[in-house]
């Protein structure tokens, strides 16, 4: 399998996470891919949305966006199951999952509206916006931080990956308050190698 992808990605490092649980990550290779070009024809050939990441499966199969990716992973192998495979329990980790993923998203507008706006052209308020979505997600994480199973399910590979981004492009200012998210993570990191083998770059 082929991984497009990009060492700071969270999205990818998610992935990239998941292959390794799931005792994969030999399968695959990685490509890096430049996401700060517009023309990037290549890419949009395999996703025309042009984001990362996106694995081609060895029949030639482009999969995307990294839930379903994860997702994909997660289905070559029983266990360990980094998706509940049905009831309440999918739908809770499905849930914070995309919590963390938004956390993620917000992350990398703020990053977008430096690099792909002049000064002139940015916006305090969208960039506010999008500062009040991930302190408000973290302020109801840092409430009920998720509890550690024998392995990681995809929520919790997700909160890591946000946090890991937030800490890499953020200067970890999320951390000011959040006592039980900074042990959260200092266990995940602790639990899961897989994580300090990602780090972003
Ligand atoms: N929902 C997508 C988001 C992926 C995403 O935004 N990736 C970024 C890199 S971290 C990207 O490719 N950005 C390029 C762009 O938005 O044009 C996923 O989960 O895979």
């Amino acid at each position: 399998m082929l991984l497009l992808s990009a060492p700071a990605s969270p999205f990818g490092r998610k992935v990239k996470i998941t292959a390794r649980i799931k005792g994969v990550f030999d399968q695959i290779t990685v490509e890096t891919i430049d996401t700060s070009r517009t023309d990037n024809h290549a890419l949009r050939a395999k996703n025309p949305l042009q984001k990362i990441p996106v694995l081609i499966l060895d029949d030639g199969t482009e999969l995307y966006d990294s839930r379903v990716i994860c997702e994909y992973l997660d289905s070559l192998s029983p266990s360990p199951a980094v998706f509940p495979p049905q009831g309440r329990a999918r739908f809770d980790v499905l849930k914070r999952g995309a919590l963390a993923d938004g956390v993620m998203e917000a992350a990398l507008l703020l990053v977008y509206e430096k690099r792909f706006r002049t000064e002139e052209q940015r916006s305090t308020l969208w960039s506010d916006r999008q500062q009040a979505k991930i302190d408000a997600a973290l302020n109801v994480v840092e409430t009920d931080p998720p509890k550690f199973p024998v392995t990681p399910d995809y929520s919790q590979i997700a909160l890591a990956s946000a946090l890991g981004y937030l800490d890499f492009r953020h200067d970890g200012r999320w951390r000011d308050g959040r006592p039980a998210l900074i042990a959260w993570l200092a266990d995940f990191e602790a639990r899961v190698p897989a994580f300090a083998e990602t780090r972003p770059a």
